[in-house]
């Protein structure tokens, strides 16, 4: 009897953090339905380093819901290259302290594919990446998550100030291969997210 009541409290105890958890959590795009306007911009498409082919939603994968955005590309190798999809929209994200996003790409990728989020900040659209590329792992989804908070040095030579995350105009997840690796296929995004 006792041993049921610890698990209850457990269990009720596990619910209670996972929506707490939750409640501090605010999911921006997940892709349910469609792009949620999403595109490769019309400069990555007529750039050669730029290898994005198509974007689209797709029941294929998902990490919140049931459908991701699907970002197919072909990296040649050799040089480097990436594969961007951004949405552009006027956001301020002062409650918040990250901003995060999954990504997947299928087990038969090859390893050695990067992946960053890049913002565009305030009243001179300041291209803004992040610090550090995370590496993808072929058949898992993974997080990139970028710190928001002033002082954060999460940003590529950027000092960040209370403005920064007051006035973003645009998000956008960039997918690298730095000579390598070699890849034609899909990669999924999914569970654009604020964190509290
Ligand atoms: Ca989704």
């Amino acid at each position: 009897m006792r041993k049921m009541l610890v698990v209850a409290l457990a269990l009720a105890l596990v619910s209670g953090v996972s929506n707490l958890a939750r409640a501090e959590e605010r999911v921006l795009f997940s892709f349910e339905k469609d792009t949620q306007g999403w595109e490769i911009p019309e400069w990555a498409l007529e750039q050669e380093d730029h290898v994005g082919k198509t974007l689209e939603v797709s029941k294929d994968a998902a990490k919140d819901g049931k459908s991701s955005l699907k970002l197919t590309a072909a990296f040649p190798g050799k040089a480097w290259t990436a594969a961007l999809a951004e949405d552009f929209e006027y956001f301020d994200w002062t409650p918040y302290k990250a901003i995060s996003v999954d990504v997947y790409i299928p087990k038969e990728a090859p390893i050695g594919l990067k992946a960053k989020i890049v913002v565009t900040v305030g009243e001179s659209w300041k291209w803004t990446e992040m610090a550090r590329t995370i590496p993808l792992v072929p058949g898992e989804w993974v997080t990139i998550s970028a710190n928001l908070l002033t002082g954060s040095e999460d940003w590529k030579r950027t000092v960040v100030d209370d403005n920064f995350r007051k006035d973003v105009r645009k998000v956008a997840v960039r997918i690298e291969s730095n000579k390598k690796p070699e890849y034609s296929g899909p990669i999924y995004i999914d569970n654009v997210r604020l964190t509290k």
